[in-house]
């Protein structure tokens, strides 16, 4: 392989972050995406878990980490940077948007500035039950691009792909301008 070759799979290989607070669907985000069975268990994840997907043209490696506070404090700096894209995951309950907005204001000092912070209202089965929000009303709280979600419904996996597509695209086409503009 030459040079040529290798930068140009170098650059196809994406970094995806996923954070948000303990138990709002992060992994099961994961397992949806790697069609592996979902499982309804809750196992909180310790430290982080990562898997390569292939989309497309490029290899896209995810980063699931532990929504447990002492992992977020300790690690963010190490485990945010480089990020293509953030995904801030909230389980779309009223308190958990508000702590969505805390969490998207301080993972921003962590990426580059031009790494897109995107939400993911998850859960959103679970809307006309329990007052969660549509994913209507979280974006208008955290001012993110936001996408509704039910990780747990293996049917959803074709809108989890799509999300990524579209946002993977948005930086596809502005790297290519800025590369022209140089
Ligand atoms: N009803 C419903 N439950 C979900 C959905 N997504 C995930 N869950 C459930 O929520 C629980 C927690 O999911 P996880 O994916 O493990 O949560 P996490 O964000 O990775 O949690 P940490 O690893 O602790 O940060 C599990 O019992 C899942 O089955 C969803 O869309 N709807
Ligand atoms: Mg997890």
């Amino acid at each position: 392989m030459n040079l040529d070759m290798l930068s140009s799979e170098i650059s196809k290989l994406m970094k995806v972050t996923f954070i948000g607070s303990p138990a709002v669907g992060k992994t099961t985000m994961l397992r949806l995406l790697s069609k592996d069975i979902i499982d309804k268990f809750y196992f909180p994840t310790h430290g982080f878990d990562l898997k390569t997907i292939k989309l497309d043209d490029y290899h896209i490696r995810i980063w699931d980490f532990g929504g447990q506070q002492s992992y977020l404090k300790t690690y963010s700096r190490d485990y945010l940077l480089g990020s293509d894209i953030l995904f801030v995951v909230t389980d779309s309950t009223p308190r958990n948007v508000l702590k969505s907005r805390e969490l998207i204001n301080y993972a921003a000092h962590f990426v580059d500035q031009d790494c897109p912070v995107v939400a993911i209202a998850n859960k959103q089965d679970l809307t006309k039950n329990d007052g969660r929000m549509t994913p209507d009303r979280v974006e208008a709280l955290l001012r993110v691009k936001t996408y509704g979600l039910t990780a747990i419904n293996p049917a959803e996996r074709t809108t989890l792909v799509e999300i990524i597509r579209k946002e993977l695209n948005k930086i596809v086409i502005r790297k290519r301008a800025e590369k022209n503009e140089i």
